[in-house]
């Protein structure tokens, strides 16, 4: 494949609610511009774009894929990105890098979450839009009803044209502005009658908005003028850019019907990479800008990586600045090492066809990097640019996960599929023990722990984490401890007297040398307080480590021979043991700041739910426009769920972050629930062991 210039490059995400046929657009898109030979299907398993094994199993798209189609001399490259809200991050990697969307909704009358969630998104990141009514050939498929659900919130959707349908079939299309009928082969027809109202009303709405677009072309409207195609095309082309304005076409994927007309519209209507998208960056310390260049030098991001069960690792890019070709050395700004280019490739589904050389404004791929992942920046060796990095998504929920064999080798893996999708996280919690997987919701982690099983051939499952408990004591007790081994050989001897309290200076643990004239020795002392450090690693109620707990050491016995340290190190632990459980203990639970963004008709289900069912405490609430933010504070234990429960409980129209604020007592009423998990999960633990 020839190196494309970018005015001859449009790059296109589809985006949108999940099975509104975002894949089989794509696959219909590729198939007509003759990428593909024959149009591959997701029903059957025959999909280019959906390849994994994960994706041909529950018939959706659970990674973004890429491919390219070639429609008069331009080359359209397209990013299949999943709707399943879990795998937002791929949305979020791909508008970042394209430079329109195409939203792709179903003719189904509705306005579904997902599309308002795309339409949202390209506003918030000011991506250019076109919007793509599907399934028009579907029963009961009603464009028009579709547009108007739509335009309902949106007005900025506006359609360019009409589905001329005959007996459920689309046999043509009305262009709108010129009020002109075609039939399929773009052969002009007579109007329909029953549209010809709707199509001027329509084409009223548009010539204001090309009027809108700038003073000349203001003046002109009101003088009556017609306005010139490339007039049109220029007012246009503002009003999408700036998010004043999403076109609306229809068509059918699956057979394909208006595709080549898609096709047209994504070459004549979308601006090319130089026209619109600017990249922020740092040079040497200070903020620069950049902007589609081929004669600056090189500069490419990476906004997605996949592992490729063949070609190994694949790092996809987007050339910002210049042009790379292999066999070049570039400089990896982020890493701050030099990456030789082996061999670039463009990519479609799962194969990759090599390329001599890609340039500014095109995406493709490297593969077999040692040092290059997502969010990172390749360059120039001169150019020494970092190109900011994409913003994902935060994870809003944590579980733990388990293998029944060679948890070691599964932690691994999931380790490395980190790349691949930003949003996932692995880490150990060094308080539980747990290994926690983190994401956007369950359905992710699940299918993290399924691709490791096709990988690596091992089993995993998540299950509720554990809540990282601290004991602490609200009373004030003491005790002596006495450690005492006399009977034949060295003996061993200490006693001490040990008061513990709540409050330790550092909010942890303060020891508190009383003793006077001797009663232990100055060289024990430490002793008692190795001995003290020890044992708050396990509280007496559950095994959880203590927290702020002063000790005072104020009295003790010792003996001239047989009293060592060890013997002191005992008794500390040994008076620690006997005080706690009269010093009224309780446990400490982690709480969490939760701000959660609703659709307001939703906001008294949330504030019910947090305060009836989450222990959460309202702090704030905030209605701006159609949506209120509330922000609560609620123990972790409540809330490791919320995703899923947030989700079905807002129809997937509520988004939520936390974030740690401090640890807090747990009401007495829990103790019990809480000592017999931990019994459980230790018994867990050593049947695991045992087991590994
Ligand atoms: N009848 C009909 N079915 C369609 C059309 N387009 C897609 N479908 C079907 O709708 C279902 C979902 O299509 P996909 O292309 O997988 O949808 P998607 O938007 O990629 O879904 P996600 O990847 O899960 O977000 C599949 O069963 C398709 O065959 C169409 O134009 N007409
Ligand atoms: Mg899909």
């Amino acid at each position: 494949m020839k190196d494309y210039s970018y005015e001859f490059i449009r790059n296109v995400a589809l985006i949108g609610h999940s099975g509104e046929g975002k894949t089989s657009v794509a696959e219909a898109m590729m198939f007509e511009a003759k990428t593909t030979t024959r149009l591959g299907k997701v029903d059957d398993g025959t999909s280019t774009m959906d390849y994994d094994d994960e994706e041909i199993r529950r018939k959706i798209s659970i990674s973004m894929a890429f491919g390219y189609a070639i429609h008069k001399n331009n080359k359209i490259n397209i990013m299949d990105v999943p709707g399943f809200f879990d795998f937002e991050g791929d949305m979020i990697a791909a508008l970042s890098a394209t430079d329109s969307a195409i939203i792709v909704t179903q003719a189904s009358g509705s306005l579904t979450v997902g599309t308002e969630r795309a339409i949202d998104v390209c506003s918030e990141m000011k991506v250019p839009a076109l919007l793509f009514v599907n399934g028009v050939e579907k029963e009961n498929a009603d464009f028009f009803a579709t547009i108007d659900a739509i335009s309902a919130n949106y007005p900025s959707v506006i359609p360019i044209e009409a589905p001329i349908m005959k007996g459920g079939k689309m046999v043509g299309y009305v262009d709108i502005l010129s009020a002109t009928a075609y039939d399929l082969t773009k052969k002009k027809i007579d109007m329909p009658a029953d549209l010809e109202g709707k199509v001027s009303q329509i084409k009223d709405k548009l010539m204001e908005m090309v009027a809108e677009s700038d003073e000349e072309l203001t003046l002109k409207f009101f003088d009556g003028e017609e306005f010139t195609p490339e007039e049109i095309r220029r007012g246009f082309l503002v009003a999408i850019d700036n998010g004043a304005f999403i076109p609306a076409i229809a068509g059918n994927a699956t057979p394909p019907v208006g595709i080549v007309n898609l096709l047209d519209r994504i070459v004549d209507l979308l601006p090319n990479p130089e026209q619109i998208h600017e990249y922020k960056g740092t040079k040497d310390g200070a903020a620069v800008e950049l902007k589609v260049d081929p004669s600056k030098p090189f500069v490419a991001q990476v906004f997605k990586s996949v592992v490729d069960p063949y070609a190994g690792k694949m790092n996809i890019f987007k050339v910002i600045q210049g042009k790379v070709s292999s066999g070049d050395t570039v400089w990896n700004a982020t890493q701050g090492k030099p990456e030789r280019i082996g061999t670039i490739y463009v990519v479609c589904g799962k194969k990759q066809e090599s390329v001599a050389s890609l340039s500014a404004g095109d995406i493709g791929a490297f593969s077999k990097l040692a040092n290059t992942f997502t969010n990172d920046t390749l360059c120039d060796q001169s150019a020494k640019i970092t190109v900011d990095p994409i913003k994902f998504p935060s994870p809003v929920i944590s579980l733990a996960v388990t293998a029944p064999k060679d948890e070691e080798k599964v932690i691994q893996q999931l380790i490395k599929m980190q790349d691949e999708d930003p949003t996932f996280k692995v880490e150990k919690n060094i308080e539980t023990g747990d290994v926690l997987v983190s994401g956007l919701g369950e359905a992710q982690l699940d299918i993290m722990c399924r691709k490791v099983k096709n990988k690596i051939g091992l089993d995993s499952a998540t299950r509720a984490p554990r809540i990282p408990y601290h004991e602490t004591i609200n009373g004030v007790a003491s005790a002596e401890g006495k450690h005492k081994k006399q009977n034949g050989g060295a003996g061993q001897f200490g006693d001490v007297f040990i008061k513990f309290e709540p409050g330790a200076a550092d909010g942890y643990y303060e020891f508190v040398d009383a003793i006077v004239g001797g009663a232990v020795p100055n060289n024990f002392i430490p002793a008692v307080d190795k001995g003290l450090r020890e044992a708050i690693q396990h509280g007496v109620l559950a095994g959880y480590p203590v927290y702020n707990l002063k000790c005072t050491l104020y009295d003790g016995k010792y003996h001239p021979v047989d009293s060592k340290e060890i013997a002191f190190v005992t008794a500390a632990r040994l008076s620690f043991q006997e005080a706690l459980p009269k010093a009224n203990p309780c446990f400490l639970e982690p709480i969490y700041k939760v701000a959660i963004t609703v659709p307001t008709e939703f906001q008294g289900t949330i504030l019910a739910d947090v305060t009836s069912q989450r222990r959460g405490q309202i702090m704030d609430s905030l209605t701006t426009g159609k949506k209120t933010t509330i922000t609560v504070e609620a123990p972790f234990a409540e809330l490791y769920r919320y995703a899923t429960d947030l989700r079905s409980m807002t129809q997937g129209k509520g988004r939520f972050t936390m974030e740690f604020v401090r640890y807090d007592v747990v009401p007495q009423m829990y103790n019990k629930g809480i000592i017999e998990d931990a019994k459980k999960r230790a018994e867990e633990d050593a049947a695991r062991k045992a087991n590994q």
